[in-house]
């Protein structure tokens, strides 16, 4: 019997800072029903999905930086997405602005959750690499301030078994940056993981590095196709696009199967609805052969990887 999970990549075309989150809620609410008569089991959203990429602003006035975070999940203004999902019997993937107070202090992350067709939270990630910069920049086009407004996530990479729902899926998911970063594949292949649910929101212009951005669009599937290769895993990655508040950003968002091919993709920076039929099982073959990390892995080697941050060069 094989395990089929249809999966619908819902990306986002441009969130500007005036639209509201009932705004965008609608929106997102329109891709799932499109999900639901695609026959979707599972809808992945993009990363902090619900507002403008605020990082690309400096701000000081924490309650003009906290607008841009979710002090409940879900709120009044998510509820609706919660009741849609549970109406239309669908899982979901969503990235947000987590604030919440912990170990006695209030505390921000770059966030997403899955929630199950019943409409409870089965898992939790907060991004753990975050690009950018802390403090202002004023020579940049824009910033890109996520090391300001977010902490370095505190779950590492969690893999979950989801229930019937979702056949028993071995669910992981990583946030936009950490998807560069072979790792963050890596930790999850090691719990076996069988589909990694990312989101991301890329602008097409990277201030550091100008020559790089014509390879943008490159790099974002590179990567992905490489983490799902190597790893024996599919990979959903879906964008948050267009010209946001002057920045273009990459879209892009597609479903990358074990073997490593991009079997659907987008083909606007809009909000469009990319569905695919997955076979959780496809990675088998190589989670018994070329990936059989228990036969062919040599991890005493591997020291440096965990013991040095930075390049050493030899003298
Ligand atoms: N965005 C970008 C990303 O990793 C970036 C940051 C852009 C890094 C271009 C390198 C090059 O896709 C987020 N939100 O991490």
């Amino acid at each position: 019997m094989s395990r089929i999970v249809t999966v619908g990549a819902a990306q986002l075309g441009a969130i500007q800072r005036s639209d509201s989150r009932k705004a965008v809620v609608a929106r997102m609410i329109e891709l799932m029903r499109q999900a639901k008569s695609g026959g979707c089991d599972l809808v992945a959203f993009p990363e902090l999905a619900l507002t403008t990429f605020f990082p690309r602003w400096f701000m000081e006035d924490q309650a003009e930086i906290d607008a841009f975070f979710e002090q409940e999940m879900p709120s009044n203004e998510t509820a609706p997405l919660f009741n849609a999902a549970r109406e239309l019997g669908l899982a979901f993937m969503l990235g947000f602005a987590e604030k919440v107070e912990e170990e006695g202090r209030t505390r921000r992350f770059n966030t997403q959750i899955i929630v199950d067709k019943s409409g409870k939270p089965i898992a939790k990630y907060r991004k753990i690499h975050l690009p950018g910069h802390a403090e202002h920049e004023p020579w940049r086009a824009f910033q890109h301030l996520e090391k300001r407004y977010f902490e370095v996530g505190n779950l590492s990479w969690p893999v979950v078994r989801a229930g019937s729902d979702l056949h028993g899926a071995l669910l992981g998911q990583m946030i936009c940056n950490d998807r560069r970063w072979p790792e963050s594949y890596r930790v999850m292949g090691l719990q076996g993981v069988e589909m990694i649910l990312l989101g991301y929101n890329t602008p097409v212009h990277n201030p550091p590095a100008p020559m790089h951005d014509r390879l943008g669009d490159f790099h974002n599937h590179l990567v992905m196709q490489a983490g799902a290769y190597q790893n024996a895993t599919w990979v959903v990655g879906v964008a948050k696009c267009g010209l946001e508040e002057g920045c273009e950003m990459i879209g892009g968002s597609c479903i990358i199967a074990p073997t490593g091919e991009i079997v659907a993709q987008a083909v606007t920076r809009e909000d469009e609805l990319v569905v695919a039929r997955c076979d959780l099982d496809l990675g088998q073959s190589y989670k018994n052969s070329t990936f059989n990390f228990a036969r062919h892995r040599e991890p005493e080697q591997y020291r440096l990887i965990v013991e040095r941050k930075g390049a050493e060069l030899p003298r």
